[in-house]
């Protein structure tokens, strides 16, 4: 039932998601209409490191507001599929459990987690009552980059860190320092 099997309750959750995907910030008004608004949107994408051959994310620094609604998009140049670690499979934290994914084809999924061979990385934040991973594919082989979008809840305040927490050769890639980990911070 991982990644994109849709049980019928869900069918018309999938197709209200895929016009959000479209709408970006207005459609989540019309899907979650008691929950608060988005008042942040946040833009990450992971691209070739400077100077070197290895891809990372293009800030360290994530900063967002409390007591909200985040919508996120991260863009993804990195063909290179990685896997996660054993059990960490699945979409978590995010608004209703779900993200929504165009692997580079222009195609819009709404998935609750994805299969090893389709995640090249991880937007992983974890402690002070969040438990966030968001699985991102690799970008098409043919070039296009592959786009992750989901919708976290935000309470209070709190200085957390964000990882990639994909396999790096049994290990966590975000241990590796530079480029797969930063600050996660919640003002
Ligand atoms: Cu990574």
């Amino acid at each position: 039932m991982l990644a994109r099997a849709r049980p019928p309750t869900h069918v018309a959750l999938a197709a209200v998601l895929v016009t959000v995907g479209v709408l970006a910030s207005v459609g989540v008004y019309l899907l979650l209409p008691s929950a608060p608004a988005v008042s942040s949107n946040v833009t990450l994408s992971i691209v070739r490191a400077p100077g070197s051959s290895a891809y990372g994310f293009s800030t360290a620094t994530v900063t967002v507001p409390g007591d909200t609604l985040v919508h996120f998009t991260i863009v993804n140049y990195d063909p290179t599929v990685h896997g996660a670690l054993a059990g960490r499979n699945g979409t978590m934290g995010t608004w209703m459990g779900r993200e929504m994914m165009d692997p580079g084809s222009g195609s819009w999924s709404n998935v609750s987690g994805l299969p090893n061979g389709e995640i090249s990385h991880t937007f992983t934040v974890t402690g002070d009552g969040y438990d966030l991973n968001v699985l991102i594919p690799p970008a098409a082989a043919s070039g296009p980059p592959s786009i992750v979008q989901f919708w976290l809840p935000t309470h209070g305040t709190a200085d957390l860190t964000w990882a990639c927490d994909a396999d790096n050769m049994g290990g966590m890639m975000g241990g590796g320092g530079a480029w797969m980990t930063g600050s996660f911070d919640i003002d």
